[in-house]
């Protein structure tokens, strides 16, 4: 695949230009959390006219919160993005760049990245996990990204984990996200962000709490999916120590929901790469 594309998560918003499916050029700003659509867009056009693209090029572009199958935009951690609901993406990006731009989720689109370029190569059924601002996900199975009309599918970050106690900015009470994801482990911590506990040192239990929600939640996937492959990526699931975390607690499952555990292999582009190829086959 080539043409351009954008990853805007809860923390940083990333555009790059890819060539053959690989970046070859990358920008990066902090993301405005309380910015209203029009707001975001004209950060993704900067980001964009900053790496040369013209009207009319192939663009993806990746978004934290669900895209339903109109396009439209919405937050389902309403603590990440607070001035999105219902914020009509997909019509907005064709107006502006044409008829070649498309949207999707963040976590869904670095799945299929993995699954075809990466990690996933040659998974039956195949999970990518992202532990970031919150905890994302994308299920590719028997080869095919599963979608819901909705653009709900795939949010196991919104799935129960036994380790919950509080409610997550979805609403709903002891998610893995509530428990594992960065925005829970800085206000746990009482911290800015979960980069500065990693820093900081003397949080291992809180780290490891998130760990082992995250290997709680693949055992319950596998349980669910039957899945032979799970990778993790974003920026807390690749700090160094992170995945050997879940790794041991993982060992407290029988091996029968022990699928093989992995580090994304496109690491912080592969949401970027899955969003420009679901632009591709959405284009036909
Ligand atoms: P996004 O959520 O915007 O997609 P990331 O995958 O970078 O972006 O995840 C952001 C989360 O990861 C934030 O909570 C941030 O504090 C945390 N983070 C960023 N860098 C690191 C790091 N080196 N080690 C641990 N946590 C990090
Ligand atoms: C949340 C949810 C997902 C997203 C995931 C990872 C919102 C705003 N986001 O579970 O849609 O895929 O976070 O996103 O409801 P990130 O921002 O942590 O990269």
């Amino acid at each position: 695949v080539s043409g351009f594309a954008v990853d805007l998560g809860g923390t940083k918003t990333a555009a790059a230009r890819i060539e053959d499916g690989q970046v070859v050029v990358r920008l990066q700003k902090a993301t405005d959390g309380s910015a209203e659509l029009d707001a975001q867009v004209r950060v993704i056009a900067d980001l964009l006219a900053e790496l040369g693209y013209a009207h009319g090029e192939p663009l993806g572009v990746a978004v934290t919160g669900r895209v339903d199958r109109h396009g439209d935009w919405h937050a389902i951690n309403t603590g990440t993005l607070r001035g999105i609901s219902a914020a009509p993406l997909g019509a907005t990006l064709r107006a502006r760049f044409g008829a070649r731009a498309h949207c999707a989720n963040d976590a869904a689109a670095a799945a299929l990245a993995e699954a075809r370029l990466g990690a996933g190569r040659g998974a039956y059924n195949f999970a990518y996990l992202t532990v970031s601002t919150g905890v994302g996900g994308g299920l590719v199975l028997g080869g095919r990204l599963i979608d819901s009309g909705n653009g709900l599918a795939g949010h196991v970050g919104f799935a129960g984990s036994r380790l919950g106690d509080q409610r997550c900015g979805s609403g709903r009470f002891g998610t893995v996200e509530s428990v594992a994801g960065g925005r829970a482990i800085a206000a746990a911590a009482g911290l800015h962000d979960a980069r500065s506990v990693f820093e900081h040192g003397g949080f291992e239990l809180l780290i490891d709490r998130s760990a082992a929600a995250i290997a709680g939640l693949i055992g319950d996937l596998t349980a669910i999916l039957g899945l032979d492959r799970v990778a993790v990526g974003g920026s807390i699931g690749l700090a160094p120590g992170y995945l050997a975390r879940v790794l041991g607690h993982l060992q407290d499952e029988p091996a029968l929901f022990r699928p093989e555990v992995v580090p994304a292999e496109l690491t912080h582009d592969s949401g970027l790469i899955g969003a420009l190829l679901i632009a591709q086959e959405t284009a036909g």
